[in-house]
């Protein structure tokens, strides 16, 4: 069986590397084999323990000594060395084994997704699926919720493989909004009709298009804090590659 990456990409500060490691716990109750990789070279304190971490070739505080750049410049430097290390990093990947690989991305995510780093390392690692995190405060307004569904469509167009999308830190919203988040994410005319009258520019067109192209899911609320939509999140992620058949069978 081949290994599956899983990527978890967002905009800075929504959750990927608290839900990389809460998935993490949850696959350990699961018994399932799998590694985390860090690509954050500017990661500080990680809540997990990386199997693989970019940081042991280069930190964002060394290339801004070495390249005589800021934090910004720094960052975009980071993100164009990682995809020069992609098969150092696939061939230390492999050394364990692994069923799944659980790959905790850079904080910007424009940086993973629109440069060509993310590109490469996933076309190098092969078999992969995104999880894309919604932050629950920009997803709780009709006009923040839309921009984030363009956003995690560009992920799509750019890196070309499936994707799973999830409403981060679903702890901090109250279950009514949780709900309306859900429903406009099944339901683009609901949200059309939610959307300020000013803001309708974008024609109800459009969201039924990227409906038909399955750009529009239904949104998995997760947390880091109480687990929850963990199990889903697997479900979501064995539907993609296995048409649902459970992975511990496969593995087992
Ligand atoms: N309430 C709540 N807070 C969370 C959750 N997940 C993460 N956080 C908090 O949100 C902040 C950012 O979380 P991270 O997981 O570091 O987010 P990130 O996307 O990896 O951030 P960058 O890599 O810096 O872009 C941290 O202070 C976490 O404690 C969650 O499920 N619930
Ligand atoms: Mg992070």
């Amino acid at each position: 069986m081949d290994q599956v990456f899983v990527y978890f990409v967002g905009t800075a500060g929504s959750g990927k590397t608290y839900l990389t490691k809460a998935f993490s716990d949850f696959l350990d109750t699961k018994k399932i084999s799998h590694v985390i990789v860090n690509l954050d070279p500017g990661a500080e304190e990680l809540p997990y323990e990386p199997d693989v971490d970019v940081r042991e070739r280069f930190t964002l505080e060394k290339i801004m000594e070495e390249y005589k750049v800021g934090p910004n410049g720094a960052q975009i430097i980071g993100a164009d060395l990682v995809g020069t290390i992609a098969d150092d990093l696939k061939d230390e990947i492999e050394l364990y084994d692994a069923d799944i690989v659980l790959v905790d991305t850079p904080g910007q995510m424009e940086l993973f997704t629109l440069r060509s780093s993310g590109e490469i390392i996933i076309r190098c690692f092969g078999n992969g699926v995104t999880v894309y995190l919604f932050d629950p405060v920009i997803s709780k307004t009709p006009s923040g919720f839309v921009s984030l569904v363009f956003m995690a469509s560009s992920a799509v167009f750019r890196l070309n493989v499936p994707q799973v999308l999830v409403l981060s830190k679903a702890d901090v919203l109250s279950d009514e909004e949780i709900e309306r988040v859900v429903r406009w994410s099944s339901d683009p005319e609901e949200l059309y009709d939610d959307l300020a009258l000013d803001r309708k520019s974008l024609s109800l067109e459009l969201f039924l298009m990227l409906k038909d192209a399955g750009l529009f899911r239904p949104i998995i609320p997760v947390s880091a804090v109480d687990m929850r939509g963990m199990e889903d999140i697997y479900d979501a992620i064995q539907e993609v590659f296995y048409g649902g058949e459970d992975l511990e069978r496969i593995y087992g």
